[in-house]
Formats: structure tokens, C-alpha cells, sequence
């Protein structure tokens, strides 16, 4: 076997071993149910997942949601974001763990209370949120400008009102990060 088959091979063992571990855990925890999401469906969400959990713990936390639900004028403060988490939080841990990543995705019904972040989830897994060739926080940003500019030079009334709702939260957020000093990140790993 030639030095490229053998990482292939080697790429290919790892990749089931990785869905494997996902299954177990999902049954382990009673989300059984969402086995019946296709493995390349999985994979996918698994990776819109990881776009958000940029410490990797395998949770998805308040720091970690807080830049783009308000960036992109889902929430309007923090606090507001906390509560959005805790509507989905199944376990009650805070944070948002992949199995409820994936009822999110997979139910419809948003309640009221859910609606918000349940769209914010669909419209990014959907790719409405992140182009082919743009990853998703370097789309965040983008959309960020845009608000910016239309609150700046936008001659539409409705543009305009919301670029500078948007830009007076996400301002709001970066002072309040000034005065706090910001709490260590959860640890979690999925795969324990
Ligand atoms: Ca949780």
C-alpha cells in the first residue's frame, strides 16, 4: 500500500470512528431519535457546529453566540442571547450541546420563545447565512459592515432604523465586555 492510500485509509478510519462515537453518544443520551438524520447530513450540521464552537469544547456557549445573534440583530443584548440558550437547553448545562443542536434543526415548531434561535440555526445550517465560499464568521463580519453602512447611508427609512438598532447592540456589547471580565469557557468534550 503506497505512503497515500495508507492516509487515506488511515483519514477514512478516523472519520467512522468519529461518527461512531457521535452515534453512541446520541443513544447514550437518549437522543435516539436523531439517528434518523442521514450520516452525511450529520456531518454537516457537525460542521456548521464546529463554525460556531470555536474553542472546540463541543458546546456551544454564550461567548460563542453572542457576536453573531446580536451582530446579525437576532438578539438585541446578551442577556437577551442567555435566554435564547436556555429556551433549548435541554440538560440545563448553559450551553447548547450538538444532540440539541440537532433538535433544533430537526423541529419545526418554534415556539415563541424558541423562534429566534431556532431560524439563526436553520438559516445558517440551510447556508442562507453562509455562502459557498464565505466561511460563516467571515460572513457574520460582512453582514456586520452592511448593517453598518446602512445605518450610516442607507436612503431606505426600514434599513436604515435597523443598521443603527444593530450597530447601537453590538456597540452596547463591546462596552459591556470592557467592564466584565469575561468567564472561562466550558470544557466539555462531546466524545466523553
Ligand atoms: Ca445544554
Amino acid at each position: 500500500m503506497s505512503r497515500a492510500e495508507r492516509k487515506k485509509e488511515f483519514l477514512n478510519n478516523r472519520q467512522y470512528l468519529v461518527e461512531r462515537r457521535t452515534r453512541e453518544w446520541l443513544i447514550k443520551r437518549g437522543k435516539g431519535s436523531l439517528l434518523d438524520f442521514q450520516d452525511d447530513q450529520i456531518r454537516k450540521l457537525k460542521e456548521c457546529f464546529g463554525s460556531l464552537d470555536g474553542d472546540g469544547s463541543g458546546a456551544i456557549g454564550i461567548e460563542e453566540l453572542e457576536d453573531p445573534l446580536i451582530g446579525l440583530g437576532f438578539a438585541d443584548t446578551r442577556e437577551e442571547v442567555q435566554e435564547m440558550i436556555d429556551s433549548v437547553d435541554d440538560d440545563g448545562s448553559g450551553m447548547i450541546e450538538f444532540p440539541e443542536f440537532l433538535g433544533i434543526i430537526k423541529n419545526s415548531d418554534g415556539n415563541d420563545k424558541t423562534a429566534k434561535i431556532n431560524k439563526f440555526f436553520k438559516d445558517m445550517t440551510s447556508g442562507k447565512l453562509a455562502g459557498e465560499d464565505l466561511s460563516f464568521n467571515l460572513l457574520v463580519q460582512k453582514m456586520r459592515r452592511d448593517y453598518m453602512m446602512d445605518a450610516i447611508l442607507s436612503g431606505d427609512t426600514g434599513r436604515r432604523e435597523l443598521g443603527e438598532k444593530i450597530l447601537k447592540n453590538v456597540g452596547k456589547q463591546l462596552a459591556s465586555h470592557k467592564l466584565n471580565t469575561r468567564p472561562s469557557s466550558n470544557n466539555s468534550k462531546l466524545s466523553r
